[in-house]
């Protein structure tokens, strides 16, 4: 029996010595190259080309190789099986991590004085008073960074589908909250996921809530915002800046406007990648569970679609 990697375009010799070492009766293959397609049970994938998941006609799982399950959902020949997604301490730290880097560059100014040294102009500014912070989605990822922030001293709103009680944090559901969510706030930062209730969520009526000089950032996914509305925002208010490092269409391409916007920082979704090391324990499990038939860990809702 076998596990298939289907992770097109990345290097795999190290997550599939770290299985193998994990679970050395079983093989374990890099799509395409599968011996007999028909002893694959158990495939871990990442942004698997449509449709070939159905040549494996014994799978019993899918495990999804990030926490964002969108691009295995819209497969529309996917079969009827459990999806598990990533949910590991190490990617929250990573999170983390970046979003504290994130917030540093505005506090201090970086952006303006990035754009000054282009003009080699010499302006000293006090750091920004940014105090009040949103997180759009308090799942795994949101609720981490929205107590990390917390206790920095900032004051905290969120906003999920459901009502959520978390200390210290203002609380926001439903669609009709969205607006009251982010209106007193200094940055936004957007941790849901995409499904069909939240793609194109964030368009003009969204940006037009928002505080004049407000931040955006958005390490989510790229189809939950409309871009147009977003760079009307920037252009003429009331957004002071975003930080992008998710894109509708990645790699962003070369004539996206967002790439020469002043006020736009881009990042190549690195914000938090799935560390190899940490997760080959939960794969190696749900590939136990999988072949006894029992409940996978962090499994995907896959009515509500994350
Ligand atoms: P979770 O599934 O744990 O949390 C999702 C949150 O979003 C929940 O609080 C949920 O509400 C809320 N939500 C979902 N749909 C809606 C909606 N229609 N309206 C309001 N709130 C909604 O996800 P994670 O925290 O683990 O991850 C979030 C996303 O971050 C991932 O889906 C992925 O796309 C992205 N990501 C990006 C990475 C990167 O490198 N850029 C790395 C890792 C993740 P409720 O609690 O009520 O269910
Ligand atoms: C994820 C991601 O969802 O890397 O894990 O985007």
């Amino acid at each position: 029996m076998s596990i298939a990697l289907i992770i097109p375009d990345r290097k795999l010799d190290d997550l599939q010595y770290r299985l193998q070492q994990a679970l050395p009766q079983t093989r374990i293959e890099i799509w395409p190259e599968l011996y007999d397609p028909a002893e694959v049970e158990f495939a871990v994938v990442w942004r698997q080309p449509h449709g070939c998941l159905n040549g494996l006609v014994n799978l019993k799982a899918i495990q999804c190789f990030g926490a964002g399950v969108d691009s295995i959902l819209s497969d529309p020949t996917l079969p009827d099986l459990p999806i598990s997604r990533i949910v590991d301490p190490a990617l929250t730290a990573a999170m983390i991590g970046y979003l504290d880097g994130v917030m540093s560059y505005y506090r201090l100014q970086l952006d303006m004085f990035s754009r000054q040294q282009q003009q080699s102009l010499w302006r000293p500014k006090s750091p920004r008073k940014l105090s009040r912070i949103t997180i759009l989605g308090l799942g795994e990822l949101g609720s981490a960074v929205a107590s990390h922030f917390c206790q920095q001293g900032y004051q905290l709103a969120g906003w999920a589908r459901s009502g959520k009680s978390l200390q210290d944090i203002q609380c926001f559901a439903g669609d009709e909250q969205l607006h009251h969510a982010v209106a007193a706030a200094d940055v936004i930062i957007c941790l849901l996921p995409l499904t069909p209730s939240t793609e194109n969520l964030l368009g003009r009526d969204f940006f037009q809530a928002l505080k004049p000089g407000a931040i955006f950032i958005n390490v989510a996914r790229g189809a939950i915002v409309d871009d147009t509305a977003l760079l009307a925002a920037l252009d003429h208010g009331p957004l002071g800046a975003a930080c992008l490092d998710v894109f509708r269409q990645e790699p962003l391409p070369p004539a996206s406007p967002l790439w020469q916007h002043p006020a736009v920082l881009i990042t190549p979704h690195v914000s938090a990648v799935t560390n190899v090391a940490t997760v080959v324990s939960q794969i190696a499990e749900n590939y136990r569970r999988a072949q006894q038939g029992t409940g996978l860990l962090n499994p995907v809702d896959l009515v509500r679609g994350y």
